[in-house]
């Protein structure tokens, strides 16, 4: 299927790219993998704030976020474990609309599970290989996500992402700043008690 018109150059959104039964499969996978690797709760940098959501990270590398300061961390520090594989639905999902020449080395999962859960604006810009896209899934009930430019005041633009819809940030849109200002808790019935699952798949190092 054709992405649907951003307005922002590098940014597609592909609504429903997987359906039901797909999401349906990944959903209980992830269910499964997040009952061995349980996610936890990150800290913000300095000031040690809990965040609103919970995270987990699946691939070679995980993004974590702790007093000490965030970045990618080869070992899940909380489970005293690697992260668990990168589930093949996820990586055929990157190979299907990154067209990028490697595997992403990261799978972040953010978990909205309260109505007051939310992800402040930010940037995606730890990652070496800023020449990837990043790969965002969502899974459950819908979110108002926004996109704003290259500075933290620029004029910004809201959109909703629902079950299934997958946004590939790439071009010149990598580094803009975005946020989800809130989920619309209720607005699925995917995920058993409600909540929103975010899959961001991102490369990490330069391939060699
Ligand atoms: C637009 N996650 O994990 S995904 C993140 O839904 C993150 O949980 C959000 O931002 C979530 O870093 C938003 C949508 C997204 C991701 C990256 C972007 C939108 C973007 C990069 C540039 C522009
Ligand atoms: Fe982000």
């Amino acid at each position: 299927m054709k992405p649907v018109d951003t307005g922002f150059e590098g940014l597609a959104l592909y609504p429903r790219h997987l359906d039901e039964v797909a999401q349906r499969a990944l959903a209980a996978e992830l269910a499964r993998a997040l009952e061995r690797a349980p996610p936890y709760r990150p800290q913000m940098p300095r000031t040690g704030k809990p965040w609103s959501i919970r995270q987990m990270n699946f691939g070679p590398l995980g993004w974590v976020s702790r007093p000490e300061g965030y970045g990618y961390a080869s070992r899940d520090e909380v489970n005293s474990a690697p992260w668990p594989a990168i589930p093949a639905a996820l990586l055929a999902l990157w190979d299907d609309v990154a067209a990028y020449p490697a595997s992403p080395e990261c799978c972040l999962v953010n978990l909205y599970e309260q109505p007051k859960a939310r992800m402040g604006l930010h940037r995606d810009e730890d990652e070496a290989a800023l020449d990837a896209p990043v790969v965002s899934l969502s899974l459950g009930d819908t979110c108002v996500f926004r996109v704003g430019g290259f500075a933290r005041g620029d004029k910004s633009k809201s959109f909703r992402l629902s079950s299934g819809d997958v946004l590939v940030m790439g071009g010149s849109s990598r580094l803009r700043f975005h946020g989800v200002d809130r989920v619309i808790f209720g607005s699925s019935r995917l995920i058993p008690g409600g909540g929103r699952i975010n899959l961001t798949l991102r490369r990490v190092t330069k391939p060699a």
